[in-house]
């Protein structure tokens, strides 16, 4: 068959199309995307399970006058195929080239930008309410996976919508399938319409009979209702979108492509209420590997197509492995510890300990700001919670960390995984904003390790602490080594690592070996001697040593993995006016005030200076010209 994928360039050039062709354009795309992603990488299996739905959203919806609204994102590849972008996919995710996300700067089909879950009710009600205002007459619709139906903020929009339009297209896409599996009642319940048929075909058959009867008079209308919603009661308990205020369609298959279509084309004229469509997909469909392996496939590194297996990499181990053996062996000594995850069991590295300690570990779904006060109220109950979790995705929970944690000091351990840049999912999950968002929380501790050793003691140390305790680590693997000379960790305390007479350096974190090697550099090139210390703690700062250091050198710098506004050099740049230091010049290297873009790590690092040539860059400026140093 011809490829009809060529001949799409964008949207309208599928509604020329006869509706019998669509599966064929979907095999198209499928194996498009398969064929993409399996040399650039990126979330495979959300994607191929959405082919057939996209291509029917486009077939019978008019983007972007009528405004699709994509939940997380991720799952957006057919529709990039679909709206102008099929010839640039190779660049997904790669510096300079598509997001892997919907990003409202890339085209004007991407409506509303996303990365993060559940915000695709709450965006679609905003462009309703101002449809409605301006008395327009586009289709607004939202598409939401099962899982980030369950997050709060999709829960508080479904709760108001019905107060907000009249006309909204809600489509659950449900695979059952969060990251892993999907947790929690809705979704028990959602798989409790799935296989209760006999309420749906019930609901088919009143629907039917509404539609035979000629000239339906408001009583038997209304009788018909009432004994369809005393049926369904009995048949389905709870009923819960449609006492929402919703119209519930569906289930309805996924994959087949015409099917869709013509439910759409009907609902479509829906306007006296909110209607959601239920929507059944199968997590990686048409790629047998993630099929079978749909949390394996879920975002993926380059593989081989034909056999689904990544090529070969030296293996040493991440900080999220890391971490994983940590609490296991702690969870082992103290019966006490809880771990908990908001959907990201895998991700941060939970798998394992809940395998070992089932009793002991929590999947709340996607909730951060519920993770956290559950965790709160496991703290003030005796429990010794320890919440992992992606920096970016704890931004949620600001709040509750503030009034449910460390306002009543409550011991509760964040394990800040994927904090600073983390590469190719790019702005909605770099990890550069934790150290502004918790620096400034009263009775917090805020710590970095440089180490694998170093990062074991801080959790163990934040174990023992009495009050929250964070410990923020990068994505990645942790260094082969340990720092040189390295002391036991202490609370507050930072390591000075290298000795030096020209100027200081503060890093944290892996920016201390690149401080390193670029403070080694400058003595061989440059005959400059720096001091590099591992700060360690962002909160409580070593104050004692940092007086020292800037009472002692005039030129002092500090390195940080996340933005500069609020972070580890503004602190001391506070202690340092606050204090009155007048001799020292002291410069805060990080991130600007700017949203970074997506590429792999070192792409970012070298163009926001934070690798070893950059940095070697900044500490030739700045310790290398003017005036001598003081001492
Ligand atoms: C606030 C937030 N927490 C966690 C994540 C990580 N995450 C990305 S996709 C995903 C699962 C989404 O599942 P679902 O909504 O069912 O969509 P599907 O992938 O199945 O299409 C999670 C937990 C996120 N993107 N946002």
């Amino acid at each position: 068959m011809e490829k009809l994928l060529k001949k799409i360039k964008e949207p309208r050039d599928i509604k020329k199309l006869d509706v019998e062709s669509l599966p064929v354009l979907c095999q198209q795309i499928r194996e498009r995307i398969i064929e993409v992603i399996s040399q650039t990488g990126g979330h495979l299996a959300s994607s191929l399970g959405v082919v057939e739905l996209t291509v029917a959203l486009h077939y019978v919806f008019d983007s972007p006058r009528d405004k699709i609204i994509w939940d997380v994102g991720h799952q957006c590849y057919s529709h990039k195929i679909l709206t102008g972008r099929n010839s640039r996919l190779e660049t997904l995710r790669k510096f300079g080239g598509l997001s892997g996300f919907l990003k409202m700067e890339e085209s004007p089909h991407d409506v509303f930008g996303a990365g993060h879950a559940s915000t695709s009710l709450s965006a679609a009600l905003g462009f309703a309410a101002a449809r409605d205002i301006n008395h327009d007459d586009y289709d607004v619709i939202a598409v939401i996976g099962d899982a980030s139906l369950t997050g709060g903020l999709a829960f508080e929009a479904l709760n108001n919508a019905s107060q907000v339009t009249k006309k909204l297209i809600v489509i659950l896409n449900d695979n059952e399938m969060s990251i892993s599996r999907n947790v929690g009642a809705l979704s028990g319940y959602l798989n409790k319409i799935i296989t209760s048929p006999t309420y749906n075909k019930f609901k088919r058959e009143i629907e039917d009979l509404i539609k035979k009867i000629p000239t339906i008079g408001p009583n038997v209308f209304r009788s018909v209702r009432k004994l369809e919603e005393s049926i369904k009661n009995i048949i389905v308990p709870g009923v819960v979108f449609e006492e929402m205020g919703f119209n519930y369609y569906g289930p309805a298959d996924g994959h087949d492509v015409v099917g869709l279509v013509k439910t759409m084309q009907n609902i479509k004229k829906i306007n006296h209420q909110p209607l959601i469509f239920h929507v059944l997909t199968k997590k990686g469909k048409g790629y047998s590997f993630a099929e079978n392996q749909p949390e394996g496939y879920h975002g993926i590194k380059p593989f081989n197509v034909s056999c689904g297996l990544g090529s070969d990499e030296c293996h040493s181990k991440t900080y999220s492995e890391m971490f994983s053996e940590a609490i296991i062996e702690e969870a082992e000594k103290n019966k006490k510890i809880i771990a908990i995850s908001a959907a990201m069991e895998t991700g941060t590295g939970l798998k394992q300990f809940h395998e070992k300690f089932p009793d002991r570990f929590f999947d709340v779904g996607i909730a951060e700001e519920h993770a956290v006060t559950f965790a709160a109220g496991l703290a003030a109950a005796g429990y010794r919670p320890v919440v992992a979790v992606y920096s970016t995705f704890l931004q949620r929970a600001y709040d509750q960390i503030i009034h449910d944690v460390a306002l009543q000091n409550l011991p509760v351990v964040f394990c800040i995984d994927r904090a600073g840049i983390v590469g190719d999912d790019g702005p909605t999950h770099h990890g550069t904003f934790d150290i502004s968002y918790l620096r400034h929380v009263p009775n917090i501790v805020l710590c970095q390790p440089a180490d694998g050793l170093s990062f074991k003691e801080m959790i163990h140390l934040g174990l023992l602490s009495d009050g929250p305790f964070a410990v923020r680590y990068p994505r990645g693997f942790l260094p082969k080594e340990n720092i040189p000379g390295r002391e036991g960790v202490k609370t507050g305390q930072s390591l000075i690592v290298k000795k030096g007479k020209d100027g200081a350096v503060f890093a944290l974190g892996q920016e201390v070996w690149t401080a390193l090697a670029a403070a080694r550099r400058l003595e061989k090139e440059k005959k400059k001697s720096l001091a590099v210390i591992d700060a360690r703690f962002v909160k409580p700062l070593d104050e004692k040593l940092v007086m020292q250091v800037l009472q002692k050198y005039s030129r002092v710098m500090t390195i940080e993995d996340g933005v500069v506004a609020g972070g580890f050099g503004s602190a001391l740049l506070e202690l340092s006016a606050m204090k009155k230091i007048k001799r020292c010049h002291l410069v805060p290297l990080g991130l600007p005030d700017i949203f970074i873009e997506h590429g792999s790590i070192p792409e970012l690092k070298r163009k926001y200076k934070l690798d070893e040539d950059g940095v070697f860059e900044k500490f030739k400026e700045f310790f290398c010209s003017g005036e001598k140093e003081k001492e």
